[in-house]
């Protein structure tokens, strides 16, 4: 079976609750559709969200390099030829979340094809995800509520919480607010995305110190290396690198290096392919992993959990699986429900993202 044509669908909707952290914010899902079809009629979905402040994509950026560049370069190329797809992708540097979602829509199509879950194929650890929920910037009471709220109705009582604000305070007493509100049975994290400097960093490791904090994602910009080098080696929690190891060589890079000693895999912008390299990298050396978000939609959701339920090392820890709920509505036909804080993987001939065909022809952009 063969690859006739990559589509690519650009679509927009609005968010309930925008979310702000320190790299960015989103008001509204400006994503794109992706389509992989085959001379079989088979055809393969998954969902890609620009996200200029970190891999410098936009909507009509992956829309271009999706249909100008991967649709010719992969047609003809049959479908179990990932490898070669991805070698033929990576002539074109970057664009991480187009590529991304090419190999989910890939892996699509093969589940399809074989008639089997893709989790099954890549893994078939678990058949569940346990869920993690990312807090953007707010007032550290209502971001409290919030948090209240997710574990009252969703069962979730893991939460990331968003955080390189100035001052420092600001995020501190919004862990402080978090522990002492949400008791010493839930988990917390922290990801500044490179919002403070390695020095602010390490001040807020040291007033945070008494709060069970598990991790600190991307706390400065990686690239200055003694700084960050400095913070992993002195602190009494793991660094994680996410935005700095989007793809397996950065990843064995900064472990390499001791920019990080944890990593993000997040399948939006690693696919499954490029993601299970990284997850044999970290596992071989020793390094624990999580499943992060692209603040992802439902579509993108269900690509993670199929990921992460597959492996015995990602699906140890909560995966950030629940932002889709920031939003007004999404394109499955049969929506994601997240009970006693779990998502399931479906149990269905692929990756499980059938679309809701009248809800794309109302969201897309045309
Ligand atoms: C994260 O972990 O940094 C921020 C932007 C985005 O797309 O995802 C995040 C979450
Ligand atoms: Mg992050």
């Amino acid at each position: 079976m063969k690859i006739t044509r990559i589509e690519a669908i650009p679509y927009s909707i609005p968010y309930v609750h925008p979310l702000h952290f320190a790299s960015g914010s989103v008001a509204e899902a400006d994503h794109v559709l992706v389509r992989v079809h085959t001379d079989e009629g088979i055809v393969g979905v998954a969902d890609t969200p620009p996200r200029p402040y970190t891999y410098g994509e936009t909507q009509k950026s992956i829309m271009a390099v999706v249909e100008d560049i991967f649709s010719p370069q992969l047609s003809g190329l049959d479908i179990f030829a990932r490898d070669r797809m991805q070698t033929v992708m990576d002539r074109t540097v970057h664009n991480q979340t187009a590529k991304g979602a090419v190999d989910i829509a890939v892996w699509d199509v093969i589940g399809k094809y074989l008639n089997q879950p893709v989790s099954s194929l890549l893994g078939g650890y678990t058949d569940h995800m346990t869920v993690s929920h990312m807090l953007g910037f707010k007032p550290a009471q209502e971001l409290l509520q919030m948090a209240l709220e997710f574990r009252e109705k969703h069962g979730i009582n893991t939460f990331k919480l968003k955080t390189g604000r100035h001052p420092i305070t600001l995020d501190i007493e919004a862990a402080r607010v978090l522990r002492e509100g949400l008791g010493p049975e839930a988990h917390l994290y922290m990801d500044a995305n490179r919002g403070w400097s390695a020095n602010e960093s390490a001040e807020v490791l040291r007033q945070t110190a008494d709060l069970g904090m598990e991790f600190l994602e991307e706390p400065d910009d990686a690239r200055e290396v003694l700084g960050r080098r400095r913070l992993v080696t002195n602190s009494s929690i793991p660094i994680a690198a996410d935005e700095s190891a989007p793809d397996l060589g950065t990843a064995a890079r900064e472990i390499l290096t001791g920019g990080a000693n944890f990593l993000a895999i997040k399948t939006a912008r690693s696919g499954f392919t490029e993601a299970t390299k990284i997850l044999g990298m970290a596992q071989g050396m020793g390094i624990d992993v999580y499943v992060g978000n692209q603040i992802d939609t439902q579509v993108g959701t269900i690509a993670s959990v199929t990921f992460g339920a597959a492996f015995a090392h990602t699906s140890k820890r909560a995966g950030e699986l629940s932002n889709y709920l920031d939003m007004a509505d999404d394109l499955l036909a049969e929506p994601l429900s997240i009970e006693d804080g779990k998502i399931f993987v479906r149990d269905v001939p692929g990756v499980g993202t059938a679309i809701d065909e009248d809800k794309l022809a109302h969201y897309r952009n045309h």
